[in-house]
């Protein structure tokens, strides 16, 4: 399917679908986007992360952002874009060295005590991230009028967990054991983190995302107990701060591995929609959490990887369990380096062409 950037098809006369599911509305066809749907799988994001310096950088430059962003909109009929950037841009904001290295991933400032929390600078925030309003922007002008833009940010637990450890982890044994054995300071992390993630939610709403996801990529880290203190409660409070100002703004939350705990975050955090991992039985969460929620998910990413027949089969599964209420279909997380670009184009045909349950 073509995607006409002609004049005329920038000029919005109604919202776009994904933004009419997400406050609650069924649609006749079923909306999809994909996490990290911008990125290391297609040949032209590759093509321009060679001729850039590093990755914070192509993040903070908002030509190459605004650019990044719009790549997959223009080879698939996705319904949104989701902006090019990068959760760890909060800590950067908040003074934390960032940078990533190839084959590593990203490595931050050590944060060992409280003396170093005391060191991270909110008062210089604004001005960091200024860049990336300013993507958001450039995206805005040049997005089809069909395609909703979303703006994002992690949640504090799993920012927390970066800037603790240091960064990408398997046990979290840093940021577990300052959580467990000191909870007031590791507190003033998390309430410091809810402050700036707030405001920055909030900067990117003024600059023009139509709607917010907050990934939470490592709440199944957490016990249930922690999770609710740590996750739950903080992301709640951010989502209270944005509905006090931007009630029409739909939210999304990504609590990754948070099992039965979804349950939790349908009731209590305040969400428009909550964002499904692949480890979910779609009848129990067909169950319990559509009635209250709309639902967005969960292909298992490796599933696209694969494509053919085991693809379209767990795709139609989800569809007939999700399909017929407010549903937006994504992926159970990120999308893999690995995954060939011909298969999404197919996955957006499915998707798009599901005329209900044969
Ligand atoms: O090397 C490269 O070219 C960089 C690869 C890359 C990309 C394309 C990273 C490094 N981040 C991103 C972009 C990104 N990150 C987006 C862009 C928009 C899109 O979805 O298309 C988004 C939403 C993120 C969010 C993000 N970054 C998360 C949450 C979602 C998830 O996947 O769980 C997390 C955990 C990160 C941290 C991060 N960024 C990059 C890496 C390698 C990592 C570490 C991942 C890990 O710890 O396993």
């Amino acid at each position: 399917m073509g995607i006409s950037t002609s004049l005329s098809d920038l000029v919005r006369t109604s919202p776009p679908v994904l933004i009419d599911v997400l406050k609650g509305k069924t649609a006749a066809t079923t909306p999809l986007w994909l996490m990290r749907q911008a990125g290391r799988y297609l040949p032209e994001y590759r093509a321009l992360r060679e001729k850039s310096g590093g990755f914070m950088d192509m993040c903070l430059t908002p030509e190459i952002a605004a650019e990044i962003t719009l790549q997959p909109l223009r080879r698939f009929p996705l319904d949104a874009a989701i902006l090019f950037s990068d959760i760890l841009m909060v800590p950067y904001g908040l003074g934390q060295a960032v940078r990533f290295e190839e084959g590593r991933g990203p490595i931050l400032e050590a944060i060992e005590n409280v003396a170093d929390i005391d060191r991270l600078s909110p008062a210089g925030f604004q001005e960091r991230i200024a860049p990336v309003m300013t993507a958001i922007r450039q995206v805005r002008e040049k997005l089809p009028a069909h395609a909703a833009l979303l703006g994002f940010a992690g949640a504090p637990w799993t920012v927390a967990s970066y800037m603790l450890e240091g960064g990408t982890s398997r046990d979290f044994e840093k940021a577990k054991s300052w959580a467990y054995g000191d909870s007031a300071s590791f507190g003033r992390i998390i309430d410091l983190l809810v402050n700036v993630t707030g405001d920055y939610l909030m900067a990117q709403i003024d600059a023009g995302v139509d709607g917010v996801q907050i990934f939470d990529s490592w709440a199944g880290a957490l016990a249930a107990a922690q999770l609710t203190r740590w996750g739950l409660t903080p992301t709640a409070e951010i989502i209270r701060r944005i509905k006090a100002r931007h009630p029409q703004i739909p939210v999304i939350v990504f609590p990754r591995g948070a099992g039965v705990s979804y349950g939790a975050y349908a009731s209590d955090s305040g969400c428009d929609a909550l964002s499904l991992d692949q480890s979910l039985p779609l009848d129990w969460a067909a169950e319990t959490l559509q009635p209250r929620k709309v639902v967005q998910g969960n292909l298992d990413p490796l599933l696209l990887v694969q494509g053919g027949a085991a693809m379209r089969s767990e795709t139609e599964r989800i569809l007939a369990k999700f399909g017929k209420g407010r549903f937006v279909f994504n992926l159970g997380h990120g999308i893999l380096q690995i995954t060939p670009p011909d298969h999404v184009a197919e996955l957006c045909d499915i998707v798009h062409g599901w005329q209900g349950p044969s």
